[in-house]
């Protein structure tokens, strides 16, 4: 039977580990990785101080868990992972880790560092029992660019080391306005991170997006559209995947929504319209002293601080549109906040594509521990990273999309697209990949299917294909040939992701890849993975 690279990588850690026996340095660094093969996906969040990275991982996670605002315990990097039990420890530069008292207020983690200065400290890992953890690690990261260059310096040297390949494998990328040193950190961490495999691992969010509308009701369609103008711009469209608007306070709130906090927004509704208007007119006079409600001046102050005064017009709007209890309304808050169609997005993109995402980080660090400490026996082990990351389709696929987003590809403008759409571009279920909506029949995705093959099949055999150009056509190809053995598996629930589901390919020269289960969603929430509204689409950019 033949192995998966997931399996591939792992008998390569192996072996250097046997090589390696004798070097401690080299074994706690094979046997990190070994670990990371069974963790789940690195996914960190960066960008400038307050572009609104704390609050945003709270709210994927459902929880105010992760102190937010300037403090000491936000300049170093935290990682959040699934724990049964909760768990703090700091790592510091030098010396054994230690175990840090669990201290929260108001829900947030108090991450006091005693008398440990900040650049003393390595990381700091959190283990929490929330379910949002058990597919995915994330990380949460000081200010780039921030006005401490200690601080900044610290999330640089982390996601992009100059020496060694980055340790996340994926990025979450905030930023409220487009900056040059946006792009700058980016584009390093495309050329640190992606190594050998030269994959683009980064969405970039526009983050705290109610206020680009000054808070208005539809501040987060002014922000969608500034989103899809971001995508079109060259420099970023090769940068990340693409551009998703997100209000993050007002989903964090959301997701933790109180009924307290429903009943004072029911009082608002019920305000007669001349003073509703008055009181939201702005921030400032939402929490002036007023006849106008009898909320008191804490309460609202209280509002505005979790919701925004965009959150709180948007609520007020939607109880008056309908809504009819806290359930309702904390779901209709998510929804309109952006936080559905970043997390779809995380997850066609990046979970499906999990395994290799995490192989492919594995073997670059490999790949410099060889470097670095080469002795006899190393050329072995590099030649098995170099026949991964030659027959992984997956991560063959990763890499040409990241051609195709930053230099174009070897192919005619209508054939670039056709083949970015099919190596997973808008999305790894078969119908997105064969341009189909999701309402698709398995016959009409056959009929589109066999077409493809048949035109990339001619197009690759082309006597005057130049070589660079054959070799995409059979990435393509092999694209092809995977959709083609999820849909004859019939399975059609599984159809949602071709890459989670696709086993060898009869015929196929090639290692085929396993996907491990921990990353997917259950089978239900994949079919929900497909249309991304808000999120500008490729064909767009044409
Ligand atoms: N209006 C608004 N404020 C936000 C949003 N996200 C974060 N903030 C506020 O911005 C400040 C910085 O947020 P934080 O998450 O700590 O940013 P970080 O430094 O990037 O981790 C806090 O006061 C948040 O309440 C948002 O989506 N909308
Ligand atoms: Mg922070």
């Amino acid at each position: 039977m033949r192995l998966s690279t997931h399996d591939d990588a792992s008998a390569l850690i192996r072996a250097a580990s046997e090589l390696y026996l004798d070097d401690p340095v080299a074994m706690t660094v094979l046997s990190d990785l070994d670990r990371r093969l069974r963790e789940p996906l690195r996914l960190a969040l960066a960008g400038m101080v307050k572009a609104g990275k704390s609050t945003l991982l709270n709210a994927m996670l459902g929880e105010q868990l992760a102190p937010t605002d300037a403090g000491e315990c936000t300049r170093v990097v935290t990682w959040y992972r699934y724990s049964a039990t909760p768990t703090v420890t700091m790592h510091p530069h030098d010396g054994a880790p230690r175990r840090m008292p669990i201290r929260r207020d108001d829900g947030r983690l108090v991450l006091d560092l005693g008398e440990v200065p900040a650049e003393d400290v390595a990381w700091i890992d959190v283990g929490w029992p929330v379910t949002g953890l058990r597919s995915m690690i994330l990380i949460d990261t000081p200010g780039i660019a921030s006005l401490s260059r200690d601080v900044s310096a610290r999330s640089t040297d982390f996601l992009v080391p100059d020496t060694e390949p980055s340790s996340a494998d994926a990025i979450v990328y905030l930023m409220r306005h487009m900056h040059a040193s946006d792009l700058k950190f980016l584009e390093s961490f495309r050329d640190t991170a992606a190594g050998a495999s030269q994959t683009v691992n980064a969405v970039a969010v526009l983050s705290r997006a109610d206020e680009i509308g000054s808070g208005r009701i539809d501040s987060l369609l002014s922000a969608g559209k500034v989103a899809r103008r971001y995508e079109k711009d060259g420099d970023l469209a090769s940068l990340s995947l693409g551009v998703v608007p997100v209000a993050g306070l007002l989903a964090e709130s959301a997701r933790t929504l109180r009924e307290d906090e429903y009943a004072s927004f029911l009082t608002l509704a019920n305000l007669e319209r001349a003073s509703r208007e008055r009181l939201m007119v702005s921030a400032d006079r939402f929490i002036r002293p007023t006849e106008l409600t009898t909320l008191s001046v804490d309460v609202r102050r209280d509002l505005l601080g979790r919701f925004g005064i965009f959150g709180v017009r948007l609520a007020t709007a939607l109880i008056r549109g309908g809504v009819a209890d806290s359930t309702q309304l904390s779901e209709q808050l998510v929804q309109q906040s952006g936080l559905n169609e970043l997390q779809q997005f995380i997850r066609e993109q990046f979970r499906t594509r999990g395994d290799a995402l995490k192989v492919r980080g594995v073997l670059d660090a490999l790949e410099a521990l060889l470097r670095d400490r080469p002795r006899p026996g190393t050329d072995e082990i590099r030649g098995g990273v170099e026949r991964i990351y030659a027959t992984a389709h997956t991560l063959r696929e990763l890499s040409l999309l990241s051609r195709a987003r930053a230099a174009g590809l070897p192919l005619s403008r209508s054939d670039a697209k056709d083949a970015e759409q099919i190596i997973g571009g808008d999305g790894t279920a078969a119908h997105a990949r064969l341009g189909l909506p999701e309402t698709a029949t398995p016959q009409e995705m056959r009929d589109r299917l066999d077409e493809k093959l048949v035109y990339w099949r001619t197009l690759s055999q082309s006597p005057l294909a130049e070589r660079a150009t054959v070799e995409a056509t059979r990435v393509v190809i092999r694209s092809l040939e995977e959709v083609a053995s999820v849909l004859a598996s019939g399975v059609a629930a599984r159809a949602a992701d071709v890459v989670a589901s696709s086993g060898p390919v009869q015929g196929a020269s090639e290692g085929a890849e396993e996907q491990s289960d921990e990353g997917e969603p259950p089978l239900g929430e994949q079919n929900l993975t497909h249309e991304r509204p808000v999120v500008a689409h490729r064909d767009d950019l044409q």
